[in-house]
């Protein structure tokens, strides 16, 4: 996501003290324009925001604080291009959104995790139209990704013509009362007459709300002269940028604020289904700049943490009955959330380990197997009461079901206790689900590499 700009940006503070002089501030800012080169940030942009920077920090007094201050003003202002954040809902429902943009950008995923945000987080009543019949697969997609997240789909294997079905979508909506209504519709390789023709029939019977123009930030530059063919032709309202868990260097994310002046709604940070997050500028400046987001994470973890499951649990925690069973409950949530890299990135200080743990899957770590497994040979009551387990006989049977070695289970009984301590003693603080803790602890197990 934003590691490498932030990382780099180290590198820059770091050219300056406390109090300097002018020598530093341009040695600082010449680091600082290359690195925004580097990162795909347009060469407009840098040199806008240079200039900014260099006048404020004078104006200020040139020192890592104000350099830093005024970088993180400008970011944020570049990243706020003039529009709605979010989503947000028509006055009448439904609200009809239109989802463009070339193909193989991510529309029909951003499209269901799109419907999964707002019908999981936002608890509205959401049909997604499969309105590409472009590419045969297309449908076949979508009726897959509803039924295994539980969506309501609209098709019609009947009908070819993409604005009908795009215009009965909107109409069956309405009817049954829909708050919303996301309409994906087919994209080319490169754009084409044909597609924009018939983008534009499908906005004229649909009437969208917003139109959501989705951009591979992999692509680079050439998502910034695509978004813009797209806006001149469709004015579009906002713009989703996918794919910024993968090498994405960030930097894009500024240019198409700054130079198609539409504003960023949300980010895919994965394939799965819940890595979707909303773009809210000072935010993301924050993580650019390497201070983390909690706003999001809580976010996150409140959509996804039944509100009287995390009140049980932590109740638990804090009697010190915390036992198996949660643990087990809490890595499927954990599981749920997505991918951890991007968790661990709106975390403060986090943002180096994600690197590392980029590709953590929590269902095919070795160690969480086997603490899955280990909890599948333990008996209910051992599950319920873990100080069953220091009986030596007990801990050979587990671990002869589970298939471990005596070591394994040690060492697992021990990261438990852990756990559960720390977990302890975070509960006792105050309520928010101790994340950090509980990834600082994970973190000490083996993770794959
Ligand atoms: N890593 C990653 N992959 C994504 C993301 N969004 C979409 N993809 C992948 O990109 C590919 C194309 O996505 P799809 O939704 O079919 O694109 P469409 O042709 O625009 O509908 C699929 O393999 C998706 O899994 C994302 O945010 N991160
Ligand atoms: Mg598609």
């Amino acid at each position: 996501m934003f590691e490498s700009i932030s990382n780099s940006l180290k590198g820059v503070f770091n050219k300056l003290r406390f109090q300097d002089d002018e020598k530093a501030l341009k040695r600082a800012l010449d680091e600082l324009k290359k690195i925004l080169l580097k990162s795909d940030v347009h060469f407009k942009v840098v040199k806008e925001l240079l200039k900014d920077i260099e006048k404020e920090t004078k104006q200020n007094g040139i020192g890592k604080a104000n350099f830093i201050k005024s970088l993180e003003n400008n970011l944020t202002d570049i990243l706020t291009a003039p529009g709605h954040y979010g989503f947000v809902f028509a006055k009448t429902p439904p609200t009809v959104v239109l989802m463009v943009g070339l193909q193989g950008s991510g529309k029909t995923t951003t499209t269901a995790k799109l419907a999964n945000y707002l019908k999981q987080l936002k608890k509205k009543k959401v049909l997604i139209v499969a309105a590409d019949l472009q590419r045969l697969a297309a449908v076949e997609q979508l009726k897959q990704l509803a039924q295994a997240n539980e969506l309501d789909l609209f098709f019609d294997d009947n009908d070819t013509n993409p604005i009908d079905i795009a215009k009965k979508g909107v109409e069956y909506a309405k009817e049954k009362m829909y708050d919303v209504v996301l309409i994906d519709t087919a994209g080319r390789l490169a754009i084409d007459e044909e597609l924009m023709a018939e983008l534009k029939a499908v906005k004229n019977v649909t009437h969208p709300d917003e139109i959501f123009y989705v951009a591979d930030s992999l692509t680079g530059q050439d998502a910034l002269r695509t978004a813009q063919k797209f806006d001149s032709e469709l004015d579009i309202t906002g713009v989703i940028l996918t794919k910024f868990d993968g090498d994405s260097k960030g930097g894009i994310a500024l240019s198409i604020a700054h130079q198609v002046k539409k504003p960023l709604r949300f980010i895919g940070t994965g394939e799965k289904i819940p890595d979707l997050e909303v773009f809210v500028p000072d935010r993301i400046t924050s993580r650019i700049l390497g201070a983390g987001d909690i706003e999001s994470l809580v976010e996150k973890t409140n959509a996804l943490i039944d509100e009287k499951e995390a009140k049980k649990i932590s109740k638990k925690i804090k009697k010190g009955q915390f036992n198996f069973e949660d643990f087990l409950n809490q890595l499927e949530t954990l599981k749920k959330m997505g991918s951890m890299k991007s968790l661990l990135s709106m975390i403060p200080g986090m943002s180096q380990f994600s690197k590392q743990l980029k590709d953590m899957d929590f269902e095919n770590s070795s160690d969480i197997k086997k603490i899955k497994a280990m909890i599948n040979s333990m008996t209910p009551k051992e599950r319920q009461n873990p100080d069953l387990l220091k009986v030596n006989s007990r801990k050979r049977r587990i671990a002869k079901g589970a298939g471990l070695e005596i070591q394994d289970v040690n060492r697992i009984l021990k990261q438990f206790q852990n756990a559960a301590k720390l977990a302890k003693k975070f509960a006792n603080k105050k309520g928010m689900p101790n994340m950090n803790d509980l990834l600082k602890q994970l973190g000490n197990m083996k993770l794959p590499k």
